[in-house]
């Protein structure tokens, strides 16, 4: 099941959060820094353990202070204007967070607006991907959740998953 929220991602329980992280995995503003803050710093030291990320990918740690068992970074596209693979990149964050969060067990796991953001992309075209790939998965979990920061964000999530129902 899919279901749009609006509400702060770091006092969500579900087994997983997505973090919207940059390549350095190092922390950052917007959703990154309130997750970072959430869960206190031992989230960058298990950060600081991976390395990186390449956009496009996604790379699991606990939760520490979280209520969220685990956190799941992936790193979205910087928006170029769309002709420079961003689509793909973007479809790859909420894939390959998926397929993590199956190869740990998850039942419930929700996501933040990847890319839309300080990296720019367009909200309504950032949906339908998201919801895209969110549906191919629907199956497996017991709950995929859109968790969106503002009620605009939520009027698009609804409008588009109801469009496409
Ligand atoms: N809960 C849910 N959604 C949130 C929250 C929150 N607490 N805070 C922000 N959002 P962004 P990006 C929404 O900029 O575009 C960081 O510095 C926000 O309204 O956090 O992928 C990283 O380190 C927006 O809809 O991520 C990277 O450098 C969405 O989360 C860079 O920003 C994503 O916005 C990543 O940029």
């Amino acid at each position: 099941m899919i279901k749009v929220i609006r509400a702060d991602i770091t006092g969500l329980s579900c087994d997983v959060i997505v973090n919207a992280a940059n390549q350095a995995l190092r922390g950052g503003g917007g959703v990154d820094g309130a997750i970072h803050r959430a869960a206190g710093p031992k989230l960058l030291e298990a950060c600081r353990k991976i390395g990186g990320c390449p956009t496009g990918e996604a790379r699991i740690t606990p939760g520490f202070k979280l209520a969220a068992k685990w956190v799941i970074h992936t790193v979205g596209p910087v928006w170029h204007g769309g002709d420079h693979g961003e689509a793909a990149l973007l479809a790859s964050c909420y894939r390959n967070s998926l397929e993590l969060a199956l190869h740990q067990g998850a039942r419930t796991v929700a996501f933040p607006g990847i890319s839309t953001g300080v990296y720019g992309y367009p909200k309504e075209q950032a949906c339908r991907i998201a919801l895209g790939i969110m549906r191919e998965y629907e199956d497996r979990f017991d709950g995929i959740i859109c968790c969106c920061f503002s009620d605009e964000d939520k009027r698009i999530y609804d409008e588009t998953l109801s469009a496409t129902d």
